[in-house]
């Protein structure tokens, strides 16, 4: 028996909480992890580069330039990492083989079965997203283009993807969380800002003339105010991309790097909430501008995971990650970023948020920022080494010297 965590669980429960009923609900909340932290978000299916107004930044050794060099270092991460998880590829991380290639609009399920094969093998669902950037007909605009052709060919493409995830859904009895998230906008003041966004919701109601099971497939839309090179108007905005979901029983997806810097999306997530059945997030940490980094366990991110748990509904929540850093090790940054947003979910379901709720219902302010105050110093790291030590998973800064020899077996070989 661990008598600092016997401690801990002691003085949890003088403040109403049970840690072993904490300890069980953090291990089943399933986080979807970003498969594209490990390339910089380049993916398998062209040779051009990033493009679509997002950048990695920094050139640090050992990308995985495969699929296969992908899953051993996904591997590698995951197995720093307790809890339980979801993969999310990006339609860009087909794999042809024997010579094949198809375009974009013409993917399918069969160019992800080594996928599935993968996330079977470890118990994972898969989440999926349309790859609306990083090709050459995604120059300027994609589902809101006025060219017929481009619109239509990556109307095409997401439809694709919309079976895809239904396979994805069929073969691992999961629910696919299928994003759409587009690139489109303009560097300079426009001078038609009606003109794409009529657009892109006849692309949309094109693509959901594509017939697909709600229960399997959940369609999110991703909104954005702004992107490198996209600074002053984005088609998908947050008021086009909430309308549109509202009206349509699509599920409205937040990036919280995707709005002006003093809004925060830990406020918004209850908004959303209360209006929706599902809501679906990317946990990012956004410095300055949209710049997706590792996520931290910083303030932000704690009062986000707080508001999810507060509400009564993670289950409604699909929780995403979405970062890439290329400057430290990307098997690190994986690691850093999930262990910081499972820790941000254990310090919201070690807070007894009835209580504190009932004190802000009868006005007692004072005692609501005691007890908040003094919460930020309970035991919760106790709680963590004790869940990660159930997990079979390293508790502590111990991680770092597995990731360090992988480096030098394996990342540092890559060359
Ligand atoms: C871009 C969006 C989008 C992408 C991924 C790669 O600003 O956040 O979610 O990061 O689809
Ligand atoms: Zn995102």
């Amino acid at each position: 028996m661990n008598c600092i965590y016997e401690a801990a669980k002691k003085r949890y429960a003088e403040i109403g909480i049970d840690t072993e009923a904490v300890l069980a609900k953090l291990a089943k909340a399933e986080v979807s992890v970003h498969c594209w932290q490990g390339d910089d978000v380049l993916g398998y299916d062209s040779v051009g580069g990033l493009s679509g107004g997002i950048q990695t930044t920094g050139n640090y050794p050992g990308r995985a330039r495969t699929p296969e060099e992908l899953m051993a270092d996904l591997d590698k991460a995951l197995s720093l990492v307790p809890g339980a998880h979801k993969l999310n590829l990006h339609a860009s991380y087909a794999i042809f083989e024997n010579g094949e290639h198809v375009d974009r609009d013409a993917i399918e399920p069969k160019h992800f079965a080594k996928w599935v094969a993968y996330a079977k093998e470890r118990g994972m669902g898969i989440d999926f997203n349309p790859t609306c950037f990083s090709h050459p007909k995604a120059k300027t605009l994609t589902l809101s283009s006025p060219d017929e052709e481009i619109r239509t060919f990556w109307v095409n493409h997401v439809k694709a993807c919309i079976r895809i995830s239904e396979y994805f859904a069929n073969e691992t009895g999961k629910p696919c969380v299928m994003n759409i998230w587009i690139p489109d906008g303009f560097k300079d003041t426009p001078a038609d800002r009606v003109g794409p966004r009529a657009r892109f919701k006849k692309s949309l109601d094109e693509i959901l003339t594509q017939p697909y099971d709600r229960e399997k497939v959940y369609v999110t839309l991703e909104s954005k105010v702004f992107g490198i090179g996209v600074e002053s108007y984005t088609v998908g905005s947050a008021e086009f991309t909430l309308g549109y979901a509202a009206a349509n029983g699509l599920v409205p997806l937040m990036d919280n790097g995707h709005y002006h810097p003093t809004e925060v999306v830990s406020d918004k997530i209850s908004a959303l909430l209360v209006l929706n059945k599902k809501l679906a997030l990317h946990v990012t940490r956004g410095v300055r501008w949209d710049s997706d980094h590792v996520v931290r366990l910083d303030d932000e991110t704690k009062e986000i995971a707080k508001e999810i748990v507060a509400s009564g509904r993670m289950d409604d929540i699909a929780m995403a990650l979405d970062f890439f850093d290329a400057s430290i090790n990307r098997v690190a940054a994986w690691v850093v970023g999930l262990r910081s947003f499972r820790k941000a979910l254990l310090s919201a379901l070690l807070t007894p948020h009835a209580d504190l709720a009932k004190l802000q219902d009868a006005e007692e302010f004072t005692k609501l920022m005691v007890l908040q105050e003094e919460l930020k110093t309970m035991p919760m790291g106790a709680v963590w080494d004790e869940f990660c030590a159930r997990e079979g998973v390293i508790a502590n800064e111990g991680y770092f010297d597995v990731i360090d020899a992988y480096e030098k077996d394996v990342l540092l070989k890559r060359v």
